[in-house]
């Protein structure tokens, strides 16, 4: 750069702009938006601070720009993403790495000059005629050992409004770190935009991560998990900053359960996209804290934990008032919400599982929507996306944790692992310890693909702790630091496996209803406190029949026979040997530097199913566990 950043801040913004901007006194953050500047030479510059007006205007122009439309309901808008721009774009995100380093060959990456030539070539001239907006967020509470600063520029009043709503405001943060803000970046440009507004050339769509210098570039998309950099394009810096540092940054929610008398234990839960991770966050009755990204850290030997994020960006497919009272509730009251890929039909929102009927035409992603439309191969088209989305922050919900924006973060009694298995593990149990939940529940999570990443659905594959596609360092560093966590808090907190997908063998039927999770969520609850004993299954703790009874009739009034009991939690041993083959498959061959005791913890799951097949058969019914020939074997008596 040639020209002073100061020169190039006073032609492209006004004077209060300016002062703005250079009333933070970073170095590294003046060059970064001079640099954006000039490379997307916008006509002009907003630099918000974070007033109720700054916050206001984005709103505003989000409307005013077209990027949104009001509803019917006051506070509440839409906003549509191009038909190639309906999820986050795996095949495009990639890491820029210098021609010294070296990644996982099994994370997309590009040489770094080759792929900042690219990147920033497209983003050239890309903010033409129109205004870059700067804005200041942080991740984590502000003023926290948890809090991440970062700074986003972007042409588009959409990405803006998320900002509003997502995260939480973090300009005066930067204005007292000043030289000392360790800040991650984002330089964001929708590109071409087409008569409706959605970027026209989803051909050029790219999202590019620099690590080296923690900034994140992203052009030619709006759909928010490629263009609000602070979700998984920052979660990827943070993992590696958070493995530099020695704590966790995890792709969980963060929730409170209700024990008795009152009582609360803070949980939280890692599934992949549209899993049930933000309805098991939302269980009516209990508070969220998270539905997305967690940061975990050990402080004076307690596992502490913070939400990254301030707002829910959620699936908003199958959500209906009889499941989701609580996101029910906001999605049809007044105030700000922004869905966007629902259908709308006279100012009304329509999705798919909504629970009522939808409109046979109307607006979609598409353009026109009426039945029956097909799209260029001749697909019928739905009328809403099923990753169709509604943002909205935290604090609008009844249930939101009073301890959000808690500097110290909250005590973790638990974390849960889930993913989608049809034939395998039992709907919930409990790791033995730390190593054995982290090992046979996290880093073995397997699921299917689903609509939340553009691509097939329906093939299963290893998610590893559900958090794979952002994993910015090698996996078994990643597998090892999370093990290692738990040398650093005197009670770690206990680790338990869900598996909401559960299949009858026979009918192929689901085993339990929706809301059986709650169940699960309780009984979690109590363990932690002791307050129930657990069969020793040779996959993990298991509950005990006597103790779901009274939870199935406290949480959903509904009575528990023994048959639902014993179909739910029979150990299936071929299905989890062959499980077993699969997980260890996956990480000899795509996890060379894999921590040699997964392989024994897994080895040691392998061999207590062998023994349990040889004393019960291939199906065990839970209660086989409390024989004493199983016990002896396990060494409990
Ligand atoms: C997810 O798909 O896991 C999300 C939404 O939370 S986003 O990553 O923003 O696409
Ligand atoms: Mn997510």
């Amino acid at each position: 750069m040639t020209e002073k950043p100061s020169d190039v801040f006073q032609r492209a913004m006004s004077p209060e702009d300016y002062q703005r901007l250079m009333a933070i006194r970073n170095y590294r953050l003046h060059q970064f938006v001079a640099d954006a500047i000039q490379l997307c030479e916008p006509e002009r510059v907003i630099v918000c601070d974070d007033s109720e007006q700054a916050v206001a205007l984005t709103r505003r122009m989000a409307l005013e720009n077209k990027e949104e439309r009001p509803l019917a309901i006051e506070g509440h808008t839409v906003h549509f993403d191009g038909p190639e721009d309906q999820g986050r774009d795996r095949e495009v995100t990639k890491y820029l790495v210098p021609k010294e380093d070296h990644l996982s060959p099994a994370l997309r990456q590009i040489e770094r000059e080759e792929g900042l030539a690219e990147v920033r070539g497209l983003l050239r001239g890309s903010m033409r005629g129109r205004t870059m907006i700067v804005r200041f967020m942080s991740l984590g509470p502000t003023n926290s050992v948890f809090s991440i600063p970062c700074v986003e520029c972007t042409d588009s009043w959409y990405v803006s409004h998320s900002l509003n709503l997502l995260y939480r405001r973090g300009y005066e943060q930067f204005k007292q770190l000043g030289e000392q803000a360790q800040f991650f970046a984002t330089l964001h440009s929708a590109g071409k935009l087409d008569e409706r507004m959605t970027s026209a050339e989803p051909d050029k769509k790219r999202i590019y991560i620099d690590y080296r210098t923690d900034t994140v570039y992203s052009v030619n998309t709006q759909y928010a998990g490629n263009t609000v950099g602070l979700k998984k394009l920052a979660l990827r810096l943070t993992i590696r900053r958070a493995d530099r540092e020695g704590w966790l940054a995890e792709h969980m929610f963060l929730m409170g359960v209700y024990g008795p008398a009152g009582r609360k234990t803070y949980f939280a839960g890692a599934f992949p996209s549209a899993c049930g991770k933000t309805s098991t966050a939302m269980l009516p009755g209990e508070t969220i804290l998270g539905d997305d990204i967690a940061y975990l850290r050990a402080i004076d030997g307690q596992c502490r934990a913070a939400n990254a994020e301030a707002g829910i960006f959620g699936i908003i497919q199958n959500v209906n008032a009889k499941d989701d009272p609580a996101i029910w509730d906001v999605l049809t009251k007044p105030g700000e919400v922004i869905f966007s890929n629902v259908l709308v039909k006279d100012g009304r929102p329509y999705w798919l599982g909504m629970g009522c009927p939808i409109p046979d035409e109307g607006e979609n992603f598409t353009g026109h929507w009426y039945k029956g439309k097909k799209d260029a191969q001749g697909n019928e088209i739905p009328p809403a996306h099923k990753n169709a989305r509604y943002a909205v922050a935290l604090p609008a919900l009844a249930n939101c944790d009073p301890e959000l924006d808690n500097p110290d973060g909250i005590l973790l009694g638990g974390i849960m692992y889930g993913g989608r298995d049809a034939y395998g593990y039992v709907p919930v149990q409990q790791g033995f310890d730390w190593n054995h939940g982290i090992i046979a529940y996290g880093a073995s999570l397997e699921t299917e693909t689903t609509y939340a990443i553009l691509g097939q659905e329906g093939l299963p594959e290893i998610n590893l702790m559900s958090i794979q596609d952002f994993v910015s360092i090698p996996l078994g560093k990643y597998i090892q630091n999370n093990l290692d966590f738990g040398q650093k808090v005197r009670k770690p907190p206990l680790v338990f496996g869900v598996n909401y997908f559960l299949r009858d063998k026979q009918t192929g039927q689901f085993v339990n209803a929706v809301r059986d999770k709650h169940v699960w969520v309780k009984w979690m609850e109590l363990r932690v406190h002791d307050d129930v004993g657990a069969i020793p299954a040779p996959t993990g703790w298991i509950p005990k029949y006597e103790d779901l009874v009274p939870l199935f009739r406290q949480v959903l009034g509904k009575e528990y026979p023994i048959e639902d009991y014993r179909r739910q939690f029979t150990i299936r041993v071929p299905e989890n040997l062959a499980k077993l083959d699969r997980v260890e498959h996956f990480h000899r061959t795509q996890v060379p530097d894999a921590p040699p005791v997964l392989f024994e913890v897994l080895h040691a799951q392998r061999q207590r199913l062998q023994k349990a097949r040889e004393l019960f058969g291939d199906y065990i019914g839970p209660e086989k566990f409390l024989e004493s020939c199983w016990l002896e074997y396990i060494g409990m008596r």
